[in-house]
C-alpha cells in the first residue's frame, strides 16, 4: 500500500525524524514540515517549513495531500497561551485546509494526557469520559472533538493515536506501562493510514506490555498487534530509587503533567 503525497507534520520533533524514515514505504513523496529546521530534502522528500498558527501558510502546506500525519504542535505541558496557538488554532487550521483540498484520512496524535486524572490502579477504554490533565492534555481532547466534527460533517477519516511514551527506553517505572516502541509506533500509523472505513476511531498507543492501564479493544478493528514490550528493560529501570507512593508519578497515569503549572503569563 502507498499513498501519492503524505504530509508528516512535527517532522523536526523526536518522533517526526523517526517517522520520516520508517513511513517512506508508504507514500510516493513525503512532505515534511515544521517550524524548527529540519534535514534537507532527499529523495521522494519536500520538506515545506510552516508554523501551524498560520493559516494561509497551513493552507498552502496541505494541499496536494492525500494524508496527513499530524505530529506538529507543543508537546509537553506549557501556558496556555502557547498551547492555544500551535496546537489549538494549528489543528483547526489543518481541518480547514483538508476541508478545502479534499483530504480524506488524518492520523492525529493525541496523547495519554487526554485521560491522566486516571489513576494508574484503573484501567480504561477509550470510551472512558476524559480527564485532561493540563491545557495540553485539553488541546489533545480538543483536537479529538475537532476531528470527530470533521467525520460527522465532512467524512474526513481519522484515527486519533493517545500516545503513551514513544522513547528509544522506558525511561521510569510509570512508563514501564505506558512505553510504545518506534516500531509499534510505525505499525499502529501505518494501520492508522491503510485500514478501510476508520470512521473516527481513538485508540491508545503503547507497546505489549505487562502492566496495561488501556483497554484498545474498541479499536480492534485496526487489525493493530503490538510486537514489543518494556518487561525487556525492567532490570535496568527498577536500578532507579522508589518514588513516595503518593507522588503523582507514581499515583496518576499521566505523572507529573497532573502537577505541571500553574503558569503565571500576566
Ligand atoms: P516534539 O516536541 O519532539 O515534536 C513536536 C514538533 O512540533 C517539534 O519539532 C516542534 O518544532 C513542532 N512544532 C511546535 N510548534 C509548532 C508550530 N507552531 N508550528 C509547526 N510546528 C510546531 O514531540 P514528539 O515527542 O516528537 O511528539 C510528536 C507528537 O506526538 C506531538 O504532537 C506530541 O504531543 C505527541 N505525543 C508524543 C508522545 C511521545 O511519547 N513522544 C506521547 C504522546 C503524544
Ligand atoms: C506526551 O504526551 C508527551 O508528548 C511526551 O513527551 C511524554 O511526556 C508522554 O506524553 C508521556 O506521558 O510520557
Amino acid at each position: 500500500q502507498s499513498l501519492g503525497r503524505l504530509l508528516l507534520t512535527g517532522a523536526a520533533g523526536g518522533l517526526g525524524q523517526i517517522l520520516r524514515d520508517s513511513l517512506k514505504p508508504y507514500a510516493r513523496t513525503l512532505r515534511l514540515s515544521d517550524i524548527a529546521g529540519m534535514a534537507a530534502a532527499g529523495a521522494h522528500e519536500e520538506v515545506v517549513p510552516c508554523d501551524l498558527a498560520d493559516k494561509a501558510a497551513v493552507d498552502a502546506l496541505v494541499q496536494g495531500c492525500d494524508a496527513v500525519v499530524h505530529l506538529g504542535g507543543v508537546s509537553v505541558e506549557r501556558p496556555f497561551e502557547e498551547i492555544l496557538e500551535a496546537n489549538i488554532k494549528g489543528v483547526f487550521h489543518l481541518y480547514e485546509a483538508a476541508r478545502r483540498h479534499g483530504v480524506r484520512r488524518v492520523v492525529f496524535a493525541s496523547s495519554n494526557h487526554v485521560t491522566g486524572f486516571y489513576r494508574q490502579d484503573e484501567t480504561i477504554d477509550a470510551g472512558a469520559a476524559r480527564r485532561p490533565d493540563g491545557y495540553y492534555g485539553l488541546s489533545k481532547s480538543y483536537g479529538e472533538d475537532l476531528s470527530r466534527f470533521y467525520f460527522d460533517r465532512y467524512g474526513i477519516e481519522t484515527v486519533c493515536i493517545r500516545i503513551g511514551s514513544s522513547f528509544p527506553e522506558p525511561r521510569d517505572r510509570r512508563m514501564m506501562s505506558t512505553w510504545m516502541s518506534y516500531r509499534d509506533l510505525t505499525e499502529l500509523v501505518r494501520r492508522s493510514l491503510f485500514t478501510p472505513g476508520v470512521g473516527h476511531t481513538v485508540v491508545y498507543g503503547m507497546s505489549a506490555n505487562r502492566n496495561l492501564w488501556w483497554n484498545n479493544h474498541l479499536a480492534a478493528h485496526l487489525g493493530f498487534e503490538a510486537r514489543d514490550s518494556s518487561e525487556a528493560f525492567r532490570g535496568q529501570v527498577e536500578q532507579q530509587p522508589l518514588p513516595a507512593p503518593d507522588a503523582a508519578v507514581a499515583v496518576y497515569q499521566g505523572g507529573n503533567f497532573v502537577k505541571a503549572g500553574p503558569f503565571e503569563t500576566l
